[in-house]
């Protein structure tokens, strides 16, 4: 009975410490809203493709007379892909910034602590780019991605090894990270589902700079296919070191290298040339985002990999701030549940647990001007 009580009480004191900071929010003279991702460190590239698709769309948006007669306010936070940073920068965000909504974070493995905190603080959170199905498989009601899942960019992945590439021998090597085994361990469901048993599975560490010892035994395998889940730098050394010893299988991976990183890591556009990767529909091709993508290369800055999801996301946070007319989280996400985004992607909806209703996952090559692009189906 006791412990029945306490309860209550702990509930009704969240509920008013929720309403209350809700009436802050809607009291303050702009909405405020979060750009969350690794600023700094080694993946600082996806970063500023956060940072500067999210700071477009805002300043798009207030271009265009702000949301409910306000003005939105970017504030930008650094997890640099490291969790616990995320855990401080999610409170940080909730109790002294006051954002009414997050856009981030980018790393699944920052995204998925984080988001217990602001599912906690009723705020929205919406991943531009955080894959791992736990983001929303844990169905905490106020956490949303405009990304698609790695359930479904590792079938794609598996389907093209065993259809296109004819893959036989296959190594499948991940950066043991939450999101790089993921992707990795997908891939692998589906390549085994198929009949194809890969003759290699190794986790490598991620800031290390040697894989010399991992490719020799790639080598000495004749491995025919690489499939590594993981990020551009630990990507790049890697497919540059196999080069070097001579190894010409293909190397294929996923969204986390859609980077420009990914080249300077490989040592040059020489070493990408044939590397293949999953990513969602480029963005970049849509009708409804040739105006904004105009308007980035003019800037001189090429909207590749997670440039306009960022952009989108904000979009989407704004239309459920307009559609709503409220800050409270849950409202949001029930609006967003129930209505579809006009964004710089297309019309984006979502289903009862914040994913996307459509998943766009295609093949791209990278190719000898260091660029890449979708491959015909
Ligand atoms: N989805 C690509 C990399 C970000 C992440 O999910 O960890």
């Amino acid at each position: 009975m006791k412990l029945l009580t306490t309860r209550r009480t702990a509930m009704c004191l969240a509920l008013a410490s929720a309403a209350m900071w809700s009436a802050v929010a809607m009291a303050q003279a702009t909405y405020k809203v979060a750009i969350a991702g690794p600023m700094t460190g080694g993946n600082a590239s996806f970063g500023e493709q956060l940072r500067r698709g999210a700071q477009t769309a805002v300043d798009d948006i207030n271009g265009a007379g702000g949301v409910n007669g306000k003005k939105l306010e970017l504030v930008i936070a650094d997890d640099a892909c490291e969790p616990k940073q995320a855990v401080s920068v999610a409170s940080r965000l909730v109790e002294q910034d006051k954002v009414v909504a997050v856009a981030g974070h980018f790393c699944s493995s920052s995204t998925i602590p984080a988001s217990e905190a602001y599912a906690e603080a009723n705020i929205l959170m919406v991943t531009p780019g955080s894959t791992n199905p736990k983001v929303t498989d844990r169905k905490l009601p106020t956490i949303f991605r405009t990304c698609g899942r790695d359930d479904q960019q590792g079938k794609v992945a598996a389907d093209f090894i065993v259809e296109k590439l004819k893959g036989k021998k296959v190594a499948i090597i991940h950066d043991k990270d939450t999101y790089g085994k993921g992707i990795a361990d997908a891939t692998k469901s589906v390549l085994n589902q198929r009949g194809v048993k890969e003759v290699i599975y190794e986790g490598l560490t991620r800031g290390e700079k040697d894989f010399n010892a991992l490719v020799t035994k790639i080598k000495g395998a004749g491995v025919d296919v690489v499939y590594f889940g993981g990020l551009s730098a630990e990507a790049g050394t890697l497919v540059r070191q196999l080069r070097e010893q001579g190894v010409q299988a293909t190397f294929m991976s996923a969204d986390g290298i859609a980077d420009k990183a990914f080249v300077t890591s490989a040592g040059g556009n020489a070493n990408v040339k044939g590397v293949v990767m999953t990513f969602g529909d480029d963005p970049r091709s849509n009708p409804a985002g040739q105006t904004v993508v105009a308007g980035f290369r003019k800037a001189g800055f090429e909207p590749e990999g997670y440039t306009l999801y960022a952009y989108a996301t904000i979009q989407t946070i704004a239309a459920a701030l307009k559609g709503s007319k409220t800050t409270g989280g849950a409202d949001l996400a029930k609006w967003l549940k129930s209505n579809t985004v006009p964004t710089v992607m297309g019309s984006k909806s979502w289903d009862a647990n914040g994913d996307l209703k459509v998943a766009d996952y295609v093949v791209y090559e990278w190719k000898a001007d260091g660029d890449y692009a979708k491959l015909a189906r």
